[in-house]
């Protein structure tokens, strides 16, 4: 019979969604949290047919140069910037990301921050923790309001429209957003949203959330020539990619109280984060949990799966993955 194809996952997901790709492969699934070094990237993906990945694994032209078996990688997550697509798509590599599954989850984390930032929740604990809470006081720990003021979404894809309804619906927040395109009507509509150029957005927003793609061209989106445009009372989320944001530049507006406050789920270096950034009280910092539900999580193994089955020719939907990327690529990280 003919050998069945291999295939390698780099990281542990869930056991029982991994195993569906027993029936059709020859699965190598690592065990344990790993590190993997470039090299040894390079080395899986010689013998694979097919791989499994996470945002942990940088996969570019040097890594599937010398890959002459692999057809497939499916990518756990819905940013893909750790993939090189085109060059993947040169070798008429199949690559797939998970959509959809995340979105809601994605807002909500997003609102959780933007609400602990403008509320200053984090900061408030460790004051009380640190035993510092020894009389009520008027005017312990002002922050801004979140309903009534102005919602900022710089990237409306189905995240920002997620974030958006929420503001628009829950908070009875005005909607400004910065896209490339303009949203078709009906969804503008649901969202409550209005398009504007990018200073009036920086301008005018009370509560500002990135969540747009990471690239060559949205690196340092927010620098500090964007940063001087913001209210000194704004707050700003980032819960898309840490180089979206100019940390340094952050981290100077914040200590010079040119910007209230930043609530940050990703970073330039993570899982290193900007010492700065860590010395800062006015931060809410989250180690990229976005999508880390226990339902949404399974949801994108479980996507991440099918696409790989249906990318290598197997089962229902061979030959047809459920959300393969097209189009162009954003880069290497
Ligand atoms: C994932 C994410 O946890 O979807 C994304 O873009 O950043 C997260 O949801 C991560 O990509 C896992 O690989």
């Amino acid at each position: 019979a003919e050998a069945r194809p291999r295939v390698w996952v780099s990281q542990p997901l869930f056991d029982d969604i991994v195993a569906r790709l027993d029936e059709h492969f020859r699965v190598d699934a690592a065990r344990e949290v790993t590190a993997w070094p470039q090299a040894a990237i390079a080395a899986r993906l010689r013998e694979a047919d097919g791989a499994l990945v996470t945002l942990n694994e940088r996969i570019g032209a040097d890594e599937i140069a010398d890959a002459p078996r692999l057809r497939a990688v499916a990518n756990v997550g819905v940013g893909y910037n750790n993939l090189d697509v085109d060059a993947l798509h040169a070798r008429g590599i199949v690559a797939t990301n998970t959509p959809d599954v995340l979105t809601e989850t994605t807002a909500d984390l997003g609102f959780a921050l933007l609400m602990a930032t403008a509320r200053r929740i984090t900061e408030g604990e460790r004051w009380l923790r640190a035993g510092e809470w020894t009389q009520w006081s008027f005017d312990t720990l002002l922050g801004q309001d979140v309903h009534g003021s102005t919602l900022g979404i710089l990237g409306m894809g189905r995240i920002g429209q997620g974030i958006a309804r929420r503001g628009a619906h829950g908070f009875g927040m005005r909607v400004l957003y910065h896209n490339r395109s303009r949203l078709p009507g009906g969804i503008e509509s649901n969202c409550r949203a209005t398009l504007v150029d990018m200073d009036t957005l920086l301008r005018e927003s009370d509560h500002l959330v990135l969540v747009l793609p990471y690239s060559p061209q949205t690196r340092h989106v927010i620098d500090a020539a964007a940063l001087a445009k913001m209210k000194p009372t704004a707050t700003l989320t980032n819960i898309a990619r840490g180089g979206l944001v100019d940390e340094d530049a952050l981290a100077d507006a914040l200590a010079a109280g040119r910007l209230a406050s930043a609530g940050l789920d990703v970073f330039e270096g993570e899982p290193a984060v900007n010492p700065r950034l860590l010395a800062l009280r006015n931060v809410v910092l989250t180690p990229h949990v976005g999508s880390a539900s226990r339902a949404t999580r399974r949801a994108m193994a479980t996507l991440a799966v099918d696409n790989l089955i249906a990318a290598l020719g197997r089962g229902p939907r061979a030959g047809d993955p459920p959300t393969p990327i097209t189009g162009k690529a954003t880069a290497k990280r």
